[in-house]
Order: structure tokens, then C-alpha cells, then sequence
């Protein structure tokens, strides 16, 4: 089979082998610039909006892409070459795949390279929607107390000078001014992140960031830009060789990066947007007045899920998620702590069934197909597990209910970072900005068993419950000494 490079010229030849895009891009307006185009982004939004724009009248909501880190280079210069067309192959649980070309993103821009290009485009006429993945981390607020970090030498830069943005919100700050002082109306900021309230916190930390930075434009922000919460999901693994290979082998196709995801889709969003909106719901976004009940049952259930499943996981030598599943004991331990832990400290969520909610999440997570690795789940735990699996924690030392399986991952969390290795002595693939620290805390435990604990940006004063500690002091210690998680994740589950 001839081998396509994929790009535009080649539509006409990849449309006999996989599906293209119905619309012309030549006629897309940028509607959205989306901050941070990564996997996730283009298998959830980027996806959603492709369906839209097969729809007539729609062209107005094209999407383009803008990268503010020099890490974002890599992406930026494969999509570049494919006219920022990309496939995105679907895999089902039953082995079926679906390959679909997106072509919803139909421009980039590399802000690190044209900071100014950046801030005019937000500013354009056109944009009337900035969203965001940006991950966890990258909302620069301090863990415990929630406030906007001015630390960072980057902001501090941005509070100095206004016109030499560096971060999101050096950036969103100078096009909000530009439209401002150009009388457009502001863009809705839509944060798309795994954080609670991430509308909410978007907001709180940008107003923090543009009253010391330009008291006047907070005042403008405060009142006219709407930063709608939202819910999203579907699980997205890292792109690996086999999805560059599968496309080239299966239908001719030379895509130097693809994404993989899985075939369920969810988003839910709050509607209230400061310059109109996409009509999502044509194609089954669900759009609230409430988000909040939604997003607090999928960190709590699914990524903390995840993270139940890939600390341990990572520790015993599985590889990936759907391997967890497959062995019965982490397989019942995750429903476990889902049912016995999470669940009774839930509030109910309309219109959701809690035990189907928690069956799909086990058939998701047991998708062979997907191959989602412990390590994609286990990066930056340090801004995941503060978020994802504490709340609900500290919701049972508060109610007197069970703790022995969040507990038993904290523990496990600080093996992992103080070991740094498999069970096996194969070293585990680690990425976290906070690894050092983490490990110089955990390096600490064989003489002092609270020393992981210790770290109160992460943890609080967690340390400071007796009925916690003790629990957390057993575990540790039959870690260390067993040295066999399975072992101990099957003993917490015969106690019950
Ligand atoms: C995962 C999420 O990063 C993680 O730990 O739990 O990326 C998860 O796959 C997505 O939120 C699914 O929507």
C-alpha cells in the first residue's frame, strides 16, 4: 500500500482509507484559541468541535491552538507540517478501532516564539472563547491554602511588565486589556482541567494575578468575563509507537503523531458564557446550571480510581491500568475503596446511578485496547493526589468512616517515591516537578515513619489525626518490612 504523508494535499487520497473531515477549513473561523494541546484535548474538545463543524452553519467555532511553553514545541511543529490534521484512532473494548481525521484545529500558535501573535489572536474579534488544559499543576495556587502563588519568578516578571506575558495569566490578562481598550466584549475562559470548581479557580487566580498586576482590568474581569466550571472525560494514553505504526500499516497513513483514546465521552458544563457558545448540545454535552456534583464524582471516583489502581500498581511491576485490572486483587481493592470509601461520603448526583456509574468505570479501566500505563497515571501525583484522593479522606476521618484503602496508597505513594523501583528493582519511570522533594521526604521513613507526612504543602495537618496515623504507621511498616503490596492490599481487604 502507498504510503500518505498526512496533510491537505493528500485529503483526497486518505479519504478513500479513513474518514475526513465534511467542512471546508478554508472557510473556519477561529471561534476558540485552546491553551494547551495535548492528547487529552484532542481526543475530548478538539473531537466534539469536529463533529460540530460537519454540521451546517457552524464554521464560526474553528479552533486554534497555542502553545506558551517551549515544551509544547514538539506538537507545535508536527502539527505545523500536517496542516494540523491529526487521526484519532478510537479502540474499543471488543478490539474494533475507528480512525478518524480531525479537523477542527486550523492554526497554532507558539507563543514562547510570537508572544504578540498570541495575545493579538485571543484578542481577535473572532475568539470568543480561551480554554484551557493546563493541567493540575499549572493553576499556581499553593496546595493548602488555596492562594495564588506570586513566588514564581514568572509572575513576578508579568506583574513588572505587563507587556511581556510568560504565563496563562500574563496572557490572558494582556488580550482581556487589548479587548477592553478596543471596546470587544471579553472571551469566556473555559478551563477544562481535573481540578474541582476549575471554572472557580480559574477565575480566583487570575483576578488574584490582575489586582496586583492592573487593579482597573480586575474590576473589568470581575464583572464581565464568565468562567463556566465544566467535566470532562475520557481517557487518553500517551500516544506510543504502535498508533504511528497501526496507521501506517493498517491504512497507508504517515501521522508523526496520533491519539489514542477510548470510545466514552462525557462533558458537562455550566452555561454561562460571556460571548456566545458553540451549540455543544446538539451532540451531547450536557450543559448545567451546576457542575459541581458531577466533577466531584469523577475525581473522586475515576482519578482517584486511577491513582488507587497505578501507585500500587507501579510499585508490584504492572505496566498499565488495564493490567491492574486484570488482577483480581487490585481489581477488588479499587471497587472497594470506591464503594466503602469514596461512595458514602458522596453527595447524590442527579440524574446518575452511582453503581452503574462505578460498573463503567471498571469495563473503561479493563479495556485492553487502551493500554494506559501506571506511569502516564502516576506523573504528577504530587498535584493529582491532594485533589483526586484526600477529600475524600479526610471526609471519613471527619464522619469516623473507613480509611485502610486511602491510607494504604498514601503509603504506597511514599514507597514509591522514597524506592523509586519496582518490586522487581526495575526502576520505575517517575515524573513529578515535585520528585526530588519527594524523595529527599521519603528517603526519611525507616527512622522517622511520619517523614513523608511531613511535607504540609501536600498533606496539611493530616498528620495531626491519631486515628490516621496509626493506620498510616502500620502500613508503612508492614511496606518496608513485607515488601509485597499485593500482599498488603489483600490483607486490608481480609480485615473487612
Ligand atoms: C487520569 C486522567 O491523569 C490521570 O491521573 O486519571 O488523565 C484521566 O484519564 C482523565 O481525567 C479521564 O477523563
Amino acid at each position: 500500500m502507498e504510503i500518505f504523508q498526512l496533510n491537505k494535499d493528500h485529503l483526497a487520497q486518505i479519504k478513500d482509507r479513513i474518514a475526513i473531515p465534511n467542512y471546508d477549513r478554508k472557510k473556519l473561523k477561529a471561534g476558540i484559541v485552546h491553551i494547551g494541546v495535548g492528547g487529552f484535548h484532542r481526543s475530548h474538545q478538539a473531537y466534539y468541535i469536529h463533529q460540530l463543524l460537519e454540521k451546517p452553519g457552524t464554521a464560526d467555532w474553528g479552533i486554534c491552538g497555542m502553545g506558551l511553553r517551549e515544551g509544547d514545541r514538539r506538537i507545535y511543529d508536527v502539527l505545523r507540517k500536517q496542516d494540523y490534521l491529526y487521526t484519532l484512532i478510537t479502540r474499543h473494548p471488543d478490539g474494533r478501532i475507528d480512525s478518524t481525521l480531525i479537523g477542527s484545529i486550523i492554526d497554532f500558535i507558539l507563543a514562547v516564539d510570537t508572544p504578540k501573535l498570541a495575545v493579538s489572536k485571543m484578542a481577535h474579534p473572532d475568539t470568543r472563547i480561551v480554554s484551557l488544559t493546563i493541567t493540575e499543576g499549572g493553576y499556581n495556587f499553593h496546595p493548602v491554602t488555596g492562594a495564588f502563588d506570586f513566588d514564581h519568578p514568572d509572575i513576578q516578571h508579568e506583574i513588572a511588565h505587563p507587556d511581556d506575558p510568560k504565563t496563562v495569566y500574563g496572557f490572558l490578562a494582556a488580550a482581556l486589556r487589548q479587548r477592553r481598550e478596543n471596546g470587544l466584549p471579553p472571551f469566556t475562559i473555559l478551563s477544562c482541567d481535573n481540578i474541582q470548581h476549575n471554572g472557580a479557580m480559574a477565575r480566583k487566580m487570575l483576578l488574584a494575578f490582575t489586582e496586583r498586576q492592573d487593579p482597573e482590568l480586575a474590576g473589568w474581569i470581575a464583572q464581565t468575563v464568565h468562567f463556566p466550571n465544566t467535566m470532562v472525560d475520557r481517557i487518553t494514553p500517551v500516544t506510543a509507537d504502535r498508533d504511528m505504526a497501526y496507521l501506517r500499516e493498517e491504512h497507508g497513513i504517515a501521522d508523526a503523531w496520533p491519539v489514542t483514546c477510548e470510545p466514552f465521552i462525557q462533558w458537562v458544563v455550566e452555561d454561562r458564557f460571556s460571548n456566545g457558545r458553540p451549540p455543544l448540545e446538539q451532540l451531547g454535552v450536557q450543559f448545567v446550571p451546576d457542575v459541581s456534583p458531577y466533577e466531584k464524582m469523577k475525581i473522586r471516583l475515576l482519578n482517584a480510581g486511577h491513582s488507587v489502581l497505578g501507585i500500587p500498581g507501579a510499585i508490584h511491576g504492572h505496566p498499565t491500568i488495564n493490567a491492574c485490572m486484570e488482577d483480581p486483587v487490585f481489581a477488588t481493592f479499587m471497587r472497594n475503596f470506591m464503594d466503602l470509601e469514596a461512595t458514602p461520603v458522596l453527595d447524590p448526583v442527579e440524574g446518575i446511578d452511582l453503581e452503574k456509574y462505578k460498573d463503567t468505570l471498571e469495563e473503561r479501566f479493563a479495556n485492553p485496547n487502551i493500554k494506559d500505563s501506571v506511569a502516564r497515571i502516576c506523573s504528577e501525583s504530587s498535584a493529582k493526589l491532594p485533589k483526586f484522593l484526600l477529600p475524600t479522606l479526610q471526609k471519613n476521618l471527619a464522619a469516623g468512616g473507613p480509611i485502610t484503602y486511602a491510607t494504604l496508597v498514601l503509603a504506597a505513594w511514599c514507597y514509591y517515591s522514597d524506592k523509586q523501583q519496582d518490586e522487581n528493582g526495575a526502576a520505575l519511570e517517575i515524573s513529578d516537578v515535585m520528585s526530588d522533594e519527594l524523595h529527599r521526604a521519603a528517603r526519611e521513613t525507616a527512622t522517622d515513619p511520619a517523614a513523608f507526612l511531613r511535607q504540609k504543602n501536600l498533606f496539611g495537618d493530616l498528620m495531626d489525626d491519631n486515628r490516621f496515623m496509626d493506620q498510616y504507621g502500620l502500613m508503612i511498616r508492614q511496606l518496608y518490612g513485607q515488601k509485597d503490596i499485593r500482599a498488603l492490599m489483600q490483607s486490608v481487604m481480609d480485615r473487612e
